[in-house]
């Protein structure tokens, strides 16, 4: 998976590391080349943020795993880049919170969305929803408004990585609590979300399950008390104050 081209003394090895996967899932048919294109955003803002989770972020992903953990119906929302860059932990994710996995297309297309369903099966996913397609995000186009009814569709909680800004507000307008991991704190889907996490999907997402784990025994009152301590607007400053300071 590493490419022999990259030697883990590199400085920026985990960096490579990650392109290569994204590079690596345009070739199986799991990315679509524009996720070729987010990546590249990505890497700019986490260059800035220093490649490591700043404090706000860490806050963000305890109240996120918080809101998980005590939701109704959560779902976490899968891309191409997603699958291409965490598919194992996107399922150690769900089983920890309980939550559902539904694959989402941006550039819906069925046999994309079937390489996608597989491969996060592969890693371990028991259930995989976005394939029947039968509910719709209202205020969007056709295809970038497709979601399982059962699924995204009527969810209480969404976890929405490297999400387009357009359906971010989207989703966020039907309702859902909407927690969005997204290395650009200016990008309107974070603006957009309950819980804005300013970092890496590769660290957010295992960082989240820790505290998932930690949180796991925890009664209402206490998930309450972190969900409500939350500010994102703050969380949103603090990460633009350490790109800008970079
Ligand atoms: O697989 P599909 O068809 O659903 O398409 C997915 C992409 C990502 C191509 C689509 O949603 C898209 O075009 O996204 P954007 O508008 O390019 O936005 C991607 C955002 O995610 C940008 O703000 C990037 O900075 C950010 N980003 C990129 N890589 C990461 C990231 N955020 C967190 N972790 C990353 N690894």
């Amino acid at each position: 998976m590493t490419g022999p081209e990259i030697p883990e003394s590199h400085p920026r090895y985990e960096s490579l590391l990650t392109r290569h996967r994204i590079e690596s899932g345009v070739d199986r048919g799991l990315t679509s080349r524009q996720g070729l294109i987010a990546q590249g955003r990505g890497e700019a803002f986490d260059y800035l943020l220093g490649e490591e989770t700043i404090p706000s972020a860490d806050d963000a992903e305890r109240a996120a795993a918080a809101h998980l953990l005590r939701a109704d119906h959560a779902v976490l929302s899968v891309n191409g880049n997603v699958a291409a860059l965490a598919a194992e932990e996107t399922v150690e994710l769900a089983a920890v919170t309980g939550a559902d996995i539904e694959v989402n297309l941006f550039n819906r297309t069925d046999a994309r969305i079937e390489r996608i369903v597989e491969h996060l099966e592969a890693h371990g996913a028991e259930t995989v929803k976005g394939a029947s397609a039968d509910g719709r995000i209202p205020g969007l186009d056709h295809e970038r408004a497709k979601v399982d009814a059962d699924g995204i569709g009527s969810a209480d909680v969404v976890l929405v990585p490297l999400e387009d800004g357009d359906r971010a507000e989207a989703l966020a307008e039907m309702g859902t609590t909407e927690l969005v991991v997204d290395l650009n704190p200016m990008s309107r889907s974070a603006r957009s979300a309950t819980v804005p996490i300013v970092d890496n999907l590769v660290r957010a997402l295992p960082n989240m399950t820790d505290h998932a784990r930690e949180l796991i025994d925890a009664d209402d009152e206490t998930l309450d008390s972190i969900v409500s301590a939350f500010d994102a607007d703050a969380a949103l400053s603090a990460a633009e104050r350490r790109i800008r300071d970079a």
